[in-house]
C-alpha cells in the first residue's frame, strides 16, 4: 500500500472504529478529505512572503472539494486505486453535496480565481462568509420550482478548521457578534503553494442567558444566539439583483470588518503600528459592490487604531483597494437607505460622510456643479458603486465590451473624472476544474498530442489546432463527445429518471434563470422548430436534446413564470410521438457546479443567448468552448472575445449587437413584429391561448404582456426577444444542419478547444497581480 492509502485506512479506524469494507460514504468521504489535509498541513503553514493580495467576496461558489484536492496533490489516482482495490466505485463521492456558497458565476469566478492564484504561487487569500445554509436546493412539482434549504454541512466539513483563536468582535448599532474564521486550505496543482480562504461565521457574544432561563424564559434565553447567528445563516438567493435588506447590509458588514479587523491585525504583527505603508504589504479586491462597506471600515481602523488623520488614511484606503464591476443591471448596483444605514452601522457612518465631504470638494476643485451622479449620498440613499469608484485605485470590467459599456453608456462620468482608473480583466476559469477533472478523456487527448503542460500553461492549447485537420483526432473526438454523453445520459437516468436518446445532439442552456439571460427565447425557438417539424416546414432536422438547467431567485416570479413554461413545453414535446424520436426537452432539476460538471462537457452547442450589452461576460460559454461545443450566441459578452478568437465560422452568432439596439430603443415596436409574424405570434400565444397551461397561476398571461404590454417599471419586451426570434432560429437550424457533417463539425470543436488558451482565470488573475496589486 502508499503511504496516502495507507494514511486513509489509518483514519477510518481512528475516526469512526472501521475499515474500508465497512465505512459508509460519509466517512469515507470524511477519512480521505482529512488525510489529505494532513498531507499539506505543513506546507499550509508557510507564512506568507511580501504582499498579499485579499480577494472579499460574499459568495465563493467551490463546488466539491474532494476530487479536486486529490488532483492538486497528486494524490487521486491512489485515492481511486484504494477504493477499487475495496471494490467500491470510484464515483463513490458523487453522493458528498457540493457546496453551494454562491449564486453563479460571481461566486464561482471568486473559486476559479483562488485556484489559479494558488498553482501559480500567488499569495491571494479570499475572504467570505460562512453561511449555514448555501443557494436553496431546487426541486419541481407539476413544473413549478419549490426550494429546500441546502443543508451542506450535513456531510461534515472535513477541508475547514476552526481558527477560535482568531475570532474579532463586530458591533452594529443594535447588536455585537463574534465572527469566527474557518479557514480553508487553497491548494495550488501541483501541492507546492496552498493558500488560505477564511469563511467567517457568526456567533453570539452571549449564547445563552442563564438568569433568563432560571426564570422560566426559554425563548429570551436563547434569543442572543439565534440573532448572531441569522447573520451568517443564509446566502441571499439573489444573482445580478439587489436584496436590499438589513440583514443583507448586516452579512456584508459583518464579513468586511472581520475581514479588515484580521488583515489590520496581521499588518500590526508583520509591520508594526506605521500603517502609513499598508498599502504596500496588502492589496484588496472588492468583488463587486458586496463587501464595499470595507471601505470606510479600513478608514475607521486607521484613524481609530492606526490614529492617522483622514487624508493620510484616506490615500492608503484608495492604494489599498481595488473594485470588479460584475453587472450593469441598474437594480444590481447597490444602494442602502441612508438611516437604515445609520442605524445598522453607526459607527462607520461618519466615515461615509468624510468621504462624501472629500468628494464635494473634489468635484468643486474640478468645477463639476452638477453632482447628483457623483454623490456617495444622495437623495436619501448611499451609493455602494459611487463609493468603490471613488475610494479606490481602480475599477475593472469582466469583459471586453463590459468595460467599454461601463466607459461610455454606465457609469461615463466617472470615466470622464478618472479615465485612469478603467481597466478590463476579462474573466477566465480554471481548465483544471473545468478540463482536466471533468472531461477526464478529452484530457488524455489532449495531452496525447501536445503534452501535459496546459495544465498550468493554457496558452499551450494552441498547438493543438493541427490536429483539428486530422481525420483520426476528430474521430477520437467524435467518441470522446458519445462517451461524455452517455455518461451524462446515465446520471440523469439516476438522478431524475430521464431518458436521454444519446445520439441526439445536445443542445444546453445552463446559467441562473433571469430575463436578460433569454431562456424564454429559447424556449419559444424550441416551439417553433416544433411546429415546424409537425407542419413539415422543417425538414432533415438532426434529433436534438434541448437541455436546461437554472434556479429563479425565490421571490422573481417572472423568472419562476418561465421555468414553469419550459416544463411545460416539455411535456408538450416529449409527449408527442409525433416528434419525440427527433426533439426532446429537459429540465434538469437543482442545476449546480457538480452538475455543470457533467453537463459541459456532453454539449455540442453552448447556448449564450443574452441580450447584447446585458451579460457582463459570462463564463459558463469559456467552460462549454474549452469542453469542445460551439457557440450558439450573441455578441454580448465574453462570448464577442470567444468567437473572436475561435473564428466567427466556426461557431453560430445572432442577433442584434449593442449598436443595433441603441439605434432602435425609442423606436422598437414588438407588436409590430408579432402582428407581421405568424411564426413569432404562434409560438408566443402560446402563453395564451390554451396549448400550455400555467396551472391558474397566471404567470403564462404576465410573461405575455410583458412581452407586448410591458409593465409599470420597464417597456414591451426590453430584452428584444421577438427582435431576435427569426436570427436565433434560423442560426440554430443551421447549426443543426452543419451537425450533419460529422467530420466538419468536430474540426469546429476542435478549433474551439485550441483557442481556449486565453479563457484560463490563470491568465485572468495574472493580470490582476501584475496590473492592480503589483504583486
Ligand atoms: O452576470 C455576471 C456574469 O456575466 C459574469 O460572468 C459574472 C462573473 O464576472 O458576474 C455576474 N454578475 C453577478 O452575478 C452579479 O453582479
Amino acid at each position: 500500500m502508499q503511504p496516502f492509502q495507507e494514511a486513509i485506512v489509518h483514519k477510518l479506524r481512528e475516526m469512526y472504529h472501521t475499515d474500508m469494507k465497512s465505512a459508509t460514504t460519509k466517512q469515507l468521504y470524511n477519512a480521505v478529505s482529512q488525510a489529505a489535509m494532513d498531507t499539506c498541513r505543513d506546507t499550509w503553514a508557510q507564512p506568507v512572503q511580501g504582499k498579499t493580495a485579499c480577494y472579499l467576496s460574499a459568495e465563493f461558489l467551490l463546488g466539491r472539494l474532494i476530487h479536486s484536492n486529490l488532483m492538486n496533490l497528486g494524490l487521486l489516482k491512489e485515492t481511486e486505486d484504494l477504493l477499487n482495490s475495496a471494490g467500491i466505485n470510484p464515483n463513490v463521492f458523487e453522493d458528498v453535496e457540493d457546496d453551494a456558497l454562491g449564486n453563479g458565476g460571481l461566486g464561482r469566478l471568486a473559486a476559479c480565481f483562488l485556484d489559479s492564484a494558488a498553482t501559480q504561487g500567488i499569495p491571494l487569500m479570499g475572504y467570505g462568509i460562512r453561511y449555514r445554509y448555501g443557494l436553496f436546493k431546487q426541486r419541481f412539482a407539476y413544473g413549478y420550482q419549490e426550494e429546500d434549504a441546502d443543508d451542506w454541512l450535513a456531510w461534515g466539513d472535513p477541508w475547514s478548521v476552526r481558527r477560535e483563536d482568531q475570532k474579532v468582535r463586530v458591533n452594529f448599532g443594535d447588536q455585537s457578534v463574534w465572527a469566527v474564521p474557518y479557514d480553508m486550505p487553497i491548494i495550488g496543482y501541483g501541492g507546492k503553494v496552498v493558500n488560505t480562504l477564511r469563511l467567517w461565521q457568526a456567533e453570539a457574544i452571549q449564547p445563552f442567558n442563564f438568569r433568563l432561563f432560571n426564570d422560566q424564559k426559554y425563548q429570551e434565553a436563547v434569543q442572543q444566539k439565534n440573532d448572531a447567528e441569522a447573520i451568517s445563516a443564509v446566502l441571499y438567493p439573489n444573482d445580478d439583483t439587489d436584496a436590499g435588506k438589513r440583514l443583507r447590509l448586516k452579512q456584508q458588514y459583518f464579513f468586511s470588518s472581520a475581514s479588515l479587523q484580521s488583515i489590520f491585525a496581521d499588518y500590526t504583527a508583520k509591520c508594526g503600528t506605521d500603517y502609513s505603508k499598508f498599502a504596500e504589504q496588502y492589496a484588496i479586491q472588492l468583488n463587486d459592490t458586496h463587501p464595499t462597506v470595507s471601505i470606510p471600515e479600513l478608514l475607521r481602523l486607521l484613524m481609530t487604531q492606526g490614529h492617522m488623520g483622514f487624508e493620510p488614511a484616506f490615500q492608503v484606503v484608495q492604494k489599498t483597494f481595488a473594485y470588479t464591476n460584475h453587472t450593469i443591471m441598474a437594480e444590481a448596483l447597490e444602494k442602502w437607505n441612508l438611516s437604515l444605514f445609520q442605524s445598522v452601522l453607526p459607527e462607520v457612518y461618519p466615515y461615509v460622510v468624510m468621504i462624501q465631504n472629500r468628494l464635494s470638494n473634489e468635484l468643486v476643485k474640478k468645477n463639476i456643479t452638477e453632482t447628483g451622479k457623483y454623490n456617495i449620498i444622495q437623495d436619501g440613499m448611499i451609493h455602494m458603486a459611487r463609493m468603490a469608484i471613488y475610494s479606490t485605485h481602480s475599477t475593472n470590467g469582466v469583459a471586453k465590451i463590459h468595460t467599454e459599456i461601463i466607459k461610455h453608456s454606465a457609469l461615463p462620468e466617472w470615466y470622464a473624472l478618472y479615465p485612469e482608473r478603467f481597466n478590463n480583466k476579462t474573466n477566465g476559469v480554471t481548465q483544471r476544474r473545468w478540463l482536466a477533472l471533468c472531461n477526464r478523456e478529452l484530457a488524455d487527448f489532449i495531452t496525447e498530442r501536445i503534452g501535459s503542460g496546459w495544465v498550468t500553461d493554457f496558452s499551450q492549447m494552441s498547438r493543438l489546432k493541427p490536429y483539428a485537420e486530422d481525420q483520426s483526432s476528430r474521430q477520437r473526438f467524435l467518441e470522446i463527445k458519445q462517451e461524455k454523453k452517455n455518461q451524462l445520459a446515465d446520471y440523469m437516468y439516476r438522478k431524475d429518471r430521464f431518458g436521454l436518446n444519446t445520439s441526439n445532439i445536445f443542445d444546453i442552456q445552463v446559467k441562473r434563470l433571469h430575463e436578460y439571460k433569454r431562456q424564454l427565447l429559447n424556449a419559444f425557438s424550441i416551439l417553433d422548430m416544433y411546429f415546424g417539424i409537425k407542419d413539415g416546414r422543417i425538414q432533415g432536422f438532426h434529433p436534438t436534446t434541448f437541455i436546461f438547467g437554472a434556479k429563479a431567485a425565490p421571490g422573481y416570479y417572472r423568472a419562476k413564470g418561465i421555468i414553469k413554461f419550459i416544463n411545460e413545453v416539455a411535456n408538450l414535446v416529449n409527449y408527442d410521438n409525433a416528434v419525440n424520436r427527433r426533439m426532446q426537452v429537459i429540465f434538469a432539476s437543482n442545476y449546480n457546479v457538480s452538475y455543470a460538471e457533467k453537463l459541459i462537457p456532453a454539449a455540442d452547442i453552448s447556448e449564450q443567448i443574452s441580450t447584447a450589452g446585458t451579460e457582463a461576460s459570462g463564463t459558463s460559454n469559456m467552460k462549454f468552448m474549452m469542453n469542445g461545443a460551439v457557440t450558439l450566441g450573441t455578441y454580448d459578452g465574453a462570448n464577442i472575445e470567444i468567437v473572436q478568437n475561435a473564428g466567427e465560422e466556426n461557431n453560430y452568432i445572432f442577433g442584434a449587437r449593442v449598436e443595433d439596439l441603441d439605434k432602435i430603443k425609442d423606436t422598437y415596436d414588438p407588436v409590430k413584429l408579432y402582428e407581421k409574424e405568424p411564426r413569432i405570434r404562434r409560438v408566443v400565444d402560446t402563453l395564451i391561448d390554451g396549448t400550455l397551461t400555467d396551472g391558474g397561476s397566471g404567470w403564462f398571461a404576465e410573461l405575455y404582456d410583458s412581452l407586448l404590454k410591458g409593465a409599470s417599471w420597464h417597456k414591451p419586451d426590453n430584452y428584444y426577444l421577438l427582435l431576435d426570434f427569426l436570427p436565433y432560429c434560423d442560426a440554430r437550424l443551421q447549426a443543426n444542419h452543419d451537425y450533419a457533417d460529422r467530420q466538419a463539425f468536430a474540426k469546429k470543436c476542435l478549433l474551439n478547444i485550441a483557442a481556449a488558451g486565453p479563457f484560463t482565470s490563470d491568465r485572468t488573475i495574472r493580470q490582476y497581480a501584475d496590473e492592480i496589486w503589483h504583486i
